[in-house]
């Protein structure tokens, strides 16, 4: 059960939270709860110090994050969460294949868990990985209610690890979430503090002369956009936290040369998407999303949030290493150290510039290779009366992605849309941007999604019986997120036929990345090799790209569909209904 001691320096400091004492050999890091079957978590305030100044959390069993909970494949759990917080809460097992009941979302799956009331959860579990859970209620998430899951499989771990780290990033702020979502509503570009200066414009004159800036300065203006709006929120308030633990301290990680050490990445975070790397070690990703992918070795991988991905890496001599988690928009990252020995430090590596978007990450590619889309077509020309959400008839075989042209619905015309692509191409071969060159000028392999190939054979080999396509759309200045221009709040379910094969092509019309989570059914990503297409429960869709994937509609019930940043699921949701 929890340490003691653990649990009185989360409340009197917030700091090494899960850094004392916990990582000894063969055991998971951080505060674990041990296997078991049975697990009673209580959600309540603390005071923490992640900044040096006080502030309070909202903690699992007194600590952020909660605690890992350790799983067996196959067994049935039973977790009663006890809300003393003074708004209702939930709490929904991020990944986790359950009944819908089961799933935690409130105002879908159940009320919510009043203040001062337990609700119980149970249910089998019927996979194994890497997952997490976190509070589906108001911004609970952002301020501490998440925690890693590890589910351990039936018949042992299918990689040979020596050794198993948690790695669970995440943002904390002092601020109220409340209050930075009406900051954004007022001024979108509150947090974002890479503007591009005068000599940033003189260097871009001299290298592209004057009428080439001229044009590419006046088009973004004309957007009333910035070529730097990579994240909404950002380092200006964000702690971005390992294991609980800020980059001033660090959280330490132990193994011992030689050995093979997984570690296993999660991005709890709110609003964030960390580039993660380990100067010095490759990392073989083996799993994404808890589910076993075929190894593929690279040394760099963007993660979205609420993705897990795990790598095994091999320390060779003894020695210490850096974990570097830098924020895509550069304002900040989460550091730790894996090593042999506690006194070894590592050197600290120094964040990639800040990447600037382009054309490509507008959905203005000319021929970045993809699929070739037909000239784009609105809805209204095309269909006068096209439905919310339009159904094709499918395009492209199944795990090869869809081939449908872009169409944009009539919803997406307004002013609360301000961006919709003229010819997206597919973001599954693209690292994304800011990562493109570092294979070229650095050196650092960067693992791509038409990278991730299931390890196990397709289970559902049947063609999609339609195609769904969705558009991630938004206005920026205003801070209105939606699909296909219908926030959630106006929106039609999302009705899918119980039994069914659909494909899901989603289209961002945003200069932002989304990553898109579908609760209850695995998002099947057409990475291209159909007979091994590997499921994800999150899926990250690039700026200005498409991407698509395969679904089978195999669970009755309500599902929540939405962009995981916290501050855009408001509007950017649908509930997704089988039956
Ligand atoms: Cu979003």
């Amino acid at each position: 059960m929890l340490d003691r001691r653990t649990f009185v320096t989360g409340i009197l400091s917030g700091y090494g939270l899960l850094a004392a004492g916990s990582a000894s050999a063969g055991t998971l890091s951080g505060t674990s709860l041990s296997p078991s079957s049975d697990f009673s978590l209580t959600l309540a305030p603390i005071p923490v110090n992640f900044t040096g100044r006080p502030a309070f959390a909202t903690a699992i069993n007194g600590t952020v994050p909660g605690p890992t909970l350790s799983w067996q494949e196959g067994e049935d759990v039973t977790l009663r969460v006890t809300n003393h917080l003074i708004e209702t809460s939930s709490i929904h097992w991020h990944g986790i294949i359950l009944p819908t009941t089961m799933d935690g979302v409130p105002g879908l799956s159940f009320p919510g868990i009043p203040p001062g009331e337990t609700f119980e959860y149970r249910f089998t579990v019927n996979q194994s990985g890497t997952y997490w859970y976190h509070s589906h209620s108001g911004y609970q998430e952002q301020t501490g209610l998440y925690g890693a899951i590890v589910v351990n499989p039936r018949e042992g771990d299918p990689d040979g690890a020596d050794r198993d780290h948690v790695i669970l990033l995440s943002d904390w702020t002092d601020e109220n979430p409340a209050a930075i979502y009406t900051r954004l509503k007022k001024m979108s570009h509150y947090y974002n503090f890479n503007e591009r200066t005068a000599p940033d414009l003189y260097r871009q004159i001299r290298s592209e002369g004057p009428l080439a800036t001229w044009q590419d300065r006046a088009m973004w203006n004309d957007m009333r956009m910035s070529d730097s709006d990579l994240a909404d929120v950002t380092g200006y308030t964000y702690t971005y936290l390992m294991n609980g633990v800020s980059p001033a301290s660090g959280w330490t990680g132990l193994c011992k040369a030689g050995e093979r050490v997984k570690l296993r990445f999660i991005n709890g975070s709110a609003m964030s998407i960390f580039d993660v790397r380990i100067p010095g070690l490759r990392m073989t990703v083996v799993a994404a999303d808890g589910q076993d992918v075929e190894p593929v070795t690279v040394d760099e991988f963007r993660i979205g949030t609420a993705e897990t991905y795990d790598v095994i890496v091999t320390p060779e001599s003894d020695s210490a290493y850096t974990l570097f988690a830098q924020s895509l928009d550069r304002s900040g990252f989460a550091r730790g150290t894996l090593t042999t020995s506690p006194e070894l430090v590592a050197a600290l590596p120094a964040m990639d510039p800040v990447p600037i978007l382009g054309h490509e990450d507008m959905g203005m590619a000319h021929s970045a290779g993809g699929h070739a889309h037909e000239p784009v077509i609105s809805a209204q020309q095309r269909h006068p009366h096209a439905h919310h959400h339009s159904a094709l008839a499918p395009a492209g075989t199944a795990g090869l992605g869809s081939a449908a042209g872009i169409v944009h619905a009539a919803t997406e015309y307004g002013p609360h849309v301000d961006m919709r692509t003229e010819n997206p191409v597919s973001g599954i071969d693209d690292p994304g941007v800011g990562l493109r060159e570092h294979g070229q000028r650095l050196g650092r392999e960067v693992l791509r999604y038409s990278q991730l190939i299931n390890r196990h054979p397709t289970a559902d080999p049947r063609q999609p019986g339609r195609e769904i396509q969705l558009h991630l759309t938004g206005n920026m200045n205003r801070y209105m997120w939606s699909f296909n221009g219908v926030k959630f709040a106006d929106a039609e379910p999302l009705e899918l036929q119980y039994g069914e094969r659909v494909r899901i092509h989603l289209v961002n019309d945003t200069m932002m990345a989304h990553p898109i989570h579908l609760h209850g059914l695995w998002s099947e990503l057409e990475t291209g090799e159909p007979s091994r297409i590997p499921r994800k429960h999150t899926v990250l869709v690039q700026p200005g790209k498409t991407v698509s994937y395969l679904v089978s509609a195999d669970a009755l019930g309500r599902w929540a569909y939405h962009c995981h940043l916290q501050y855009h699921m408001l509007g950017m949701m649908r509930e997704a209904r089988v039956s």
